[in-house]
């Protein structure tokens, strides 16, 4: 049996985020469509809602991001949940393949409307404003990238890459303002947060990295029981103690410390960070609701 584990609550809005959050609102003023970026892995977590509390009746739109990680059957009933509540949303993988047919797609009628009124009052057409946001490190720069074809904002494997608020222009079509990832600053749960850390939106610093491995390891064990097969050797970790896997991981990547006993410390950031990096296959870490 394992034992109980102990939890530590996290907390963490850092003095930029609530700058960015503060100057928000004439950005959504002068938009005319607001792109919502959050992880397929974890859609609803890695939304937040304080950012769309400030959406009123602007268009917009979730892109799930990150599809290429995410499990593709667990992505669909996403999609198809938020499509029933009314929700204009896609997913794509934003690093590898063009976006530009789903998002003409999707906003195909803010287009014509904004066509209609810039006819009317004979004004020459101009280009759509979109308004990237989301928490850190879901993609919202690489999102931008893709539509430019090119790395007009900076993209990294690190959350708070995105400091401040840049208007890119992609096309005649389209002029995009990248925005620093915005953290919520409350969540709704430990669990969410949990989420969010797993996903690499969260810093490194600020968590206890040995109790976020073993929260890790424990959704998958309950979602994905052999997602360690190819990896690590390990085909069925359903009647395996936490402690064996990391034991079991060690010895098949050669963490091994001082005394040549297995480095469960290293077996732990090990895992956390080959699932960050998509090394364990397509998972998603929350399922859609029903
Ligand atoms: N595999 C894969 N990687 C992606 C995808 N989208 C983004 N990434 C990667 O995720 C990491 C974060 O991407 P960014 O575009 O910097 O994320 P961001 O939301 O702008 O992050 P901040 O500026 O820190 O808030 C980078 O390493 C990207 O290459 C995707 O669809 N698939
Ligand atoms: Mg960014």
């Amino acid at each position: 049996m394992n034992e109980p584990k102990q939890r530590q609550n996290i907390h963490y809005f850092p003095g930029h985020m609530a700058k960015a959050f503060a100057s928000l609102t004439p950005y959504l003023k002068s938009s005319d469509l607001v792109v919502e970026i959050a992880d397929a892995r974890a859609p609803s977590a890695s939304r937040n809602p304080m950012l769309l509390s400030l959406l009123g009746e602007k268009p917009h739109l979730l892109v799930l991001s990150k599809l290429d990680r995410a499990d593709p059957k667990e992505t669909e009933s996403w999609l198809s949940y938020y499509r029933k509540q009314g929700e204009n949303a896609l997913a794509g993988d934003l690093k590898h393949e063009k976006i530009i047919r789903q998002l003409l797609q999707c906003a195909s009628p803010i287009i014509t409307k904004k066509r209609a009124k810039e006819q009317k009052i004979g004004m020459k057409p101009q280009p759509l404003r979109l308004l990237v946001l989301g928490i850190p490190n879901v993609g919202k720069s690489t999102f931008i990238n893709n539509l430019a074809g090119r790395n007009a904002a900076k993209a990294a494997n690190r959350p708070g890459v995105t400091r401040a608020e840049q208007w890119v222009k992609v096309s005649q079509d389209f002029v995009l303002l990248d925005t620093p990832g915005i953290l919520p600053m409350n969540y709704p749960s430990e669990e969410q947060a949990i989420l969010l850390a797993c996903l690499g939106s969260i810093k490194e610093e600020v968590l206890p990295l040995d109790a976020l491995a073993d929260s890790l390891l424990s959704l998958l064990r309950s979602r994905y029981p052999s997602c360690l097969a190819s990896r690590y050797g390990i085909s069925d970790m359903t009647s395996w103690s936490d402690e064996t896997v990391y034991d079991g991981i060690a010895k098949r990547m050669g963490y091994i410390g001082i005394g040549g006993n297995s480095d469960t410390s290293k077996a732990r950031s090990g895992l956390l960070k080959d699932f960050q990096d998509g090394l364990l296959g397509r998972l998603s870490l929350e399922g859609a609701p029903c």
